[in-house]
């Protein structure tokens, strides 16, 4: 079947900006995750059409309704028969939970247990900031030891669960780990989870800065972010497990001939509804528009997952490579969609390759063998190579004097809310330094945002005044 084209989005349709500002803590790790999974689902063209968002209570549980998604905000600790059974009765469809820690895996223990244990394919991803953000900062499931809390204010006296522990006990399961500083890194694990055929989970560390990293000694949301960046590290190529403070990808041993799909010896019984897994290729085969549907379509879609990705993959890579002989303004120009990549190469005299020109598929790589995280020659997976695409975000996001936190890790200055007038003093700027002083330039205009009543930041947000005119308006006086 050819594929659909990609929804004409950007990930900003994706959210409901009229909303914003968003009732998350300034320097909360959640928009992050929020943003990197509408991006994720743009670049996978998945929509309302096939991709159903169930999230639960808690900060986290918010997400759903920023998204324009078809989305469930179910009950603390639910999210996972809610997801599986969506799954059940619309197997055709993507089903993506996003949940706290304490959702998933305190009042929602036991449901992950069964969830992993019966291969459900629906996707989690659990915001790990190892605390009850929502309630005040209790202790939660994933809290380390010794943690002050404030319902253990002495130091958590209890191990934290293992959740890659729990999630690896099947034999299916993919399970990745990524944080909040690690942008490119969570976009590429994400979207490898959302691929997988079976139960996958993404655990996403995170920063709480108001409930819990204050309270153990952050200064800041920044301070947290350089904690991760300096204490993450990329696991090695072939690691079997993670250990602590590693990110990647572990897959199943028996990757790929049984991750979510049984050997022919060990089929489900015929009495059970047969659960096809994974995303479907594209929109059109919802059900609504004529397309296949499970069963019958899981077979095909099973088959085609991984010719699938190293065609993504490949033409990923080949528009990375053409991005990057373009000038960082034509690039932005192309990732805020002003004009598109054939039209830049031809603005700027560069050969078009008759791929691009044609509208075909770039000519795809060799597939990834079986149970490898695939890496570069610069040890990073190599979707985080498409640096271009970063440098155009951070131009996109830089130009716009909005905080873009994060990026390649090792790499980015990042920009978050200054809490009083002596952060914002702009003194950066005399350093001569272009990079401080764009930075300098956001976290003035942050604080400045944070001065103004909702209802102006959310004309400012909107781009329907400038900060200047809502200061006016707003009758404060610029220090
Ligand atoms: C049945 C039930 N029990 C307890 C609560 C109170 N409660 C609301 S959110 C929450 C924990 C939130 O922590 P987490 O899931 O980690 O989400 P976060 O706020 O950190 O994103 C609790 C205990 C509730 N709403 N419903
Ligand atoms: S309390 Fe914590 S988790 Fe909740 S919005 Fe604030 S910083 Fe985020
Ligand atoms: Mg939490």
């Amino acid at each position: 079947m050819p594929e659909a084209p990609m929804a004409e989005m950007t990930y900003k349709d994706r959210l409901k900006l009229d909303l914003f500002p968003t009732i998350w803590c300034p320097g909360c790790g959640i928009g992050t995750i929020m943003m990197q999974l509408a991006m994720t689902l743009d670049e996978m063209g998945l929509d309302e059409r096939n991709t159903v968002i169930v999230t639960g209570i808690g900060c986290t549980g918010r997400m759903g309704g920023y998204l324009k998604h078809e989305a469930v905000y179910t009950l603390h600790g639910r999210t996972l028969p809610v997801a599986e059974a969506i799954k059940t009765v619309k197997p055709e469809v993507n089903v993506i939970v996003v949940a706290g820690d304490g959702d998933t895996a305190s009042i929602g223990g036991n449901h992950l247990i069964h969830t992993i244990r019966r291969n459900a394919p629906v996707t989690v991803l659990c915001n790990n900031n190892e605390i009850y953000g929502l309630t005040g900062g209790q202790t939660g499931p994933t809290t380390p030891t010794g943690t002050k809390t404030l319902s253990s204010p002495g130091g958590n006296p209890n191990t934290p669960i293992n959740l890659q522990g729990l999630v690896r006990s099947s034999p299916h399961a993919l399970y990745a780990k990524t944080t909040v500083y690690h942008q490119l890194h969570m976009r590429n694990v994400i979207r490898e989870a959302i691929d997988w055929p079976g139960f996958s989970f993404v655990d996403i560390t995170s920063q709480c800065i108001e409930n819990n990293g204050r309270r153990i000694g952050f200064a800041s949301a920044n301070e947290m972010l350089t904690f991760y960046r300096k204490t993450y590290k990329r696991a090695p190529k072939d690691a079997e497990t993670l250990n602590a403070f590693e990110i990647g990808v572990v897959y199943p041993a028996m990757h790929p001939a049984r991750n979510g799909h049984r050997a022919a010896d060990e089929q489900r019984s015929p009495a059970l509804p047969n659960q096809p897994a994974g995303p479907m290729a594209s929109a059109t085969e919802s059900p609504g528009e004529g397309g296949p549907t499970a069963p019958e379509a899981a077979t095909a879609t099973v088959e085609r997952t991984d010719d699938e990705k190293a065609r993504r993959r490949a033409e990923s890579k080949a528009r990375a490579s053409l991005m990057a002989q373009l000038s960082p303004e034509v690039k932005t120009r192309v990732a805020k969609r002003e004009i598109t990549l054939p039209q830049a190469l031809a603005e700027a005299g560069l050969e078009i390759p008759e791929w691009l020109r044609s509208g075909a598929s770039a000519p795809a790589d060799a597939p990834v063998a079986p149970g490898v995280v695939e890496r570069s020659s610069s040890g990073t997976d190599p979707r985080s190579d498409a640096k271009p695409q970063l440098d155009a975000q951070k131009a996109e996001a830089a130009a716009e004097g909005r905080d873009l936190v994060g990026g390649q890790p090792g790499g980015d200055t990042q920009p978050v809310a200054p809490r009083t007038a002596e952060d914002a003093r702009p003194a950066s700027v005399s350093s001569g330094d272009p990079k401080e002083a764009k930075r300098a330039e956001a976290q003035r205009r942050l604080a400045l945002m944070q001065r103004l009543p909702s209802e102006l930041k959310l004309r400012v947000a909107k781009r329907e005044i400038s900060i200047e005119d809502a200061m006016r308006e707003a009758g404060i006086e610029p220090e």
